[in-house]
């Protein structure tokens, strides 16, 4: 077979990546490891910026998210149950969208699915080859039958634990890490969410975070330490955590009932560099990792996947590779920024085994300059909706 980009990884950046270079009439072939049921069943992001939403309205898979996802013109942090309000709207007249990651990614597959697009599930030992020179190719395995596909350019979608970073030789790239001493553990619950807004809550007990996927369903995570086991939650056991992070008032409102998915997700930070080897492209988690406090994750997917499908255009209609050999540092650039932002809301809002009375003055400090400052108000605002670029 022959296509001319083959996309590893059937998550939004791949999903998004094939959308837009369909509609440029660029040939694209995904290989996808997991089954399509397996890719949708993950529970992932729920936040959506400004932009994120423009882009899936652009490429015509915006309609059921502007009819079912939740608009959202701010955010409420607590610091040991002390409230503020970030009003991005007042602030920067800019909102948010709660559109979960699972819906975008049903969107993306059902729009692939009715224009016929080739998504191949169940690739199994996926490997990349010749990518430094002019003809890269692909195999995998599929039915137990080995298959290759030549093309003109391979993109690495494929997330945090992919083949694509790991095939790159290992003295071409940099990895900036840093892994934090704890994870988040997630609960989904068919009960209406505790708030009309997210809640980020800081309290000596640790983090926790009051989410929405919609009017009846909540997302709530607690920090826990790294290595916990999901079995080690109970139910009861994880609400009583929650409630007890939170502000009483908001404590008290909490609906609770059976969980229906329970999750352990580590945190960490991670930049690869740089993100173009030859003729593969990492996007994605493939390409950075940032802890999910900032909610930044898919967005900065669907930013990256946005310039890769500018510069792959350029390349095929115009025959220039200015925007390929510009894809690295554009996309760095804006990463970099991005993960300072993550980094700084997980450093303000948990709890640090190193921290001690005096970092926590600190984050406490850091907590009222933001109640105190419009300007930091309008930073924050300013980083969650999305930088441009
Ligand atoms: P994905 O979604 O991981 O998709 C990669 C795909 O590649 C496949 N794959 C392979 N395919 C073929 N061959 C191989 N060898 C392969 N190896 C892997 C995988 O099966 C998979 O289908 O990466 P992508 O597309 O880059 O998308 C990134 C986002 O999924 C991720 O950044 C977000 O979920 C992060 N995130 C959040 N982001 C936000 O913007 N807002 C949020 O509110 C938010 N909350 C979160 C999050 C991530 C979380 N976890 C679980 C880490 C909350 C949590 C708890
Ligand atoms: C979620 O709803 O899963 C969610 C929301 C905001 C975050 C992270 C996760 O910062």
């Amino acid at each position: 077979m022959r296509t001319q980009v083959v996309i590893i990884g059937a998550g939004p950046a791949g999903l998004t990546l094939g959308r837009l270079l369909e509609r440029a009439g660029i040939d694209a072939v995904i290989l996808e490891r997991r089954s399509a049921d397996y890719v949708l069943g993950r529970i992932r992001a729920g936040v959506l910026e400004q932009s994120s939403v423009e882009l899936l309205d652009e490429i015509g898979v915006g309609e059921r998210m502007r009819k079912e996802g939740i608009p959202h013109d701010g955010v409420e942090l607590s610091f040991d149950g002390d409230m503020l309000r970030i009003d991005f709207q007042d602030l920067i007249g800019r909102k948010v969208m709660i559109y979960g990651q699972t819906e975008v990614t049903k969107d993306l597959m059902d729009a692939r699915a009715a224009s016929g697009a080739v998504t191949i599930y169940k690739a199994g030992d996926v490997s990349l080859h010749d990518f430094g020179g002019a003809s890269p190719k692909v195999r995998y395995v599929k039915d137990g039958v080995s298959r290759e596909i030549a093309c003109d350019f391979i993109a690495g979608c494929d997330g945090s634990h992919g083949v694509s970073r790991s095939s790159v030789p290992e003295d071409a790239v940099q990895t900036f890490e840093r892994v934090y001493p704890f994870g988040w553990l997630g609960v989904l619950v068919d009960k209406p969410p505790v708030a009309d807004e997210l809640i980020y809550a800081h309290h000596q007990r640790g983090f926790a975070l009051c989410s929405m996927r919609s009017h009846t369903r909540s997302r709530y995570y607690v920090q826990v330490d790294a290595g916990e086991k999901v079995e080690a939650w109970p139910d009861g056991r994880f609400w009583d955590e929650l409630r007890a992070r939170l502000n009483p008032d908001v404590a008290e409102r909490l609906q609770t009932g059976p969980s229906i998915e329970k999750s352990i997700a580590p945190l960490r930070s991670l930049v690869a560099e740089p993100l173009r080897f030859g003729r593969l492209f990492l996007a994605g988690d493939a390409a950075h990792i940032v802890p999910p406090t900032g909610a930044k994750g898919l967005n900065m997917a669907f930013h990256d996947v946005r310039i890769l499908a500018e510069a792959l255009i350029e390349h095929y209609a115009e025959k220039s590779d200015a925007g390929i050999d510009a894809y690295s540092s554009r996309v760095l650039a804006r990463t970099w920024k991005t993960e300072r932002f993550s980094w700084w809301m997980t450093s303000l809002l948990h709890t640090f085994p190193e921290t001690g009375p005096f970092g926590r003055r600190i984050q406490r400090a850091e907590f009222d300059y933001l109640a105190s400052s419009r300007a930091a108000q309008e930073s924050l605002a300013e980083n969650y909706t999305g930088l441009p670029g």
